[in-house]
């Protein structure tokens, strides 16, 4: 029956395509997931987060790319006391990975952050200083298709950083992110985020920098958030401040020449949105057809307007 294949297509979607980091990788070994990597409280862990001037039908547990959420994912200062504190060396890598088996299959770009703790007290710290950029990835194969595998990311449950060797010792966030840009065009990129605590060591007299401040850092205006990837390659406009080069004082960085992002004229491709409906409910009461309607610390309807509700997964029940 074809319509059961379609859904079933769009369940394995829904399964794979969304995702959080929930843990860190050390030697090859992932920790326990929120032993250093902060948790969060949100409803549904794996849902991104979407500017506050998207259409609140897209937003996702009151996340906002342009409120708090946007440092660590909701709620994750609440479990900032109940983190460990990861101790690395200047110089050596840092890990996050995916929580449940999932990959990065958004098109779009890596980066990884970091903010000092005021008085070195990580596990007391929001969020709200300064972030410098230590590190950040977009397309790697530019030959492969520019909506999927061309981008370093896609296919990868991994983002990996190296502490630059001049950063002054002391603690730190580390910010973790994954930007899915497939629909940008249409002003809603999707921030994947979670922050590791760590505390350097071995490390120089660097002032790190340029800097941003999250909220604030991300702007719905952006270059990369009015993005289309659709019609073929083309360049890319970087989020955020330049990567710190590591050893000097960021403050006059030399400025990356950015391209005018050409204004995309070719028709869009209609865009699926895994489990997100275009369309309200007919019944608001209940879900629409690939809507959510249950899982774990789902507190929407549960009962669907055209459709009957299946479980995908633990996380995820949806109308089919
Ligand atoms: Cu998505």
């Amino acid at each position: 029956m074809k319509f059961s294949t379609l859904a079933l297509a769009a369940a394995a979607q829904v399964a794979s395509a969304h995702y959080f980091f929930d843990t860190n990788v050390i030697d090859g070994a992932a920790q326990t997931p929120g032993k250093y990597v902060r948790g969060t409280t949100r409803a549904t862990a794996y849902n991104p987060i979407k500017f506050s001037s998207n259409p609140a039908g897209d937003i996702r547990d009151g996340s906002f790319a342009d409120g708090d959420d946007i440092r660590c994912n909701q709620g994750a200062f609440s479990t900032a006391g109940s983190t460990e504190v990861l101790t690395v060396a200047a110089g050596s890598d840092v890990t996050a990975k995916l929580g449940f088996g999932a990959k990065m299959e958004h098109p779009g770009p890596g980066f990884v952050y970091m903010s000092r703790a005021p008085g070195d007290d990580v596990k007391a710290y929001d969020g709200s200083g300064d972030w410098f950029k230590i590190f950040e990835e977009g397309v790697c194969n530019p030959s492969a298709d520019f909506t999927r595998d061309a981008w370093c990311t896609w296919g990868r449950d991994t983002i990996t950083a190296t502490i630059p060797a001049g950063t002054p010792d002391g603690e730190y966030l580390v910010r973790f992110e994954h930007i899915g840009i497939h629909r940008s065009h249409v002003n809603q990129p999707e921030h994947y985020t979670s922050c590791l605590q760590v505390k350097v060591e071995g490390g120089g007299s660097g002032t790190p920098g340029p800097t941003f401040q999250l909220p604030g850092g991300y702007k719905d205006t952006d270059e990369y958030a009015n993005f289309s990837i659709y019609g073929g390659l083309k360049d890319f406009p970087m989020p955020g401040p330049a990567v710190w080069d590591g050893a000097s004082d960021g403050s006059a960085p030399v400025e990356e020449e950015q391209d005018d992002a050409p204004v995309e004229t070719t028709p869009e491709p209609v865009e699926e949105e895994e489990g997100e409906p275009a369309a309200p409910a007919p019944d608001a009461d209940c879900s629409a057809m690939y809507g959510q309607c249950g899982g774990n610390g789902y507190t929407g309807a549960t009962c669907c307007s055209a459709s009957s509700c299946k479980v995908v997964n633990d996380w995820y029940h949806q109308c089919l």
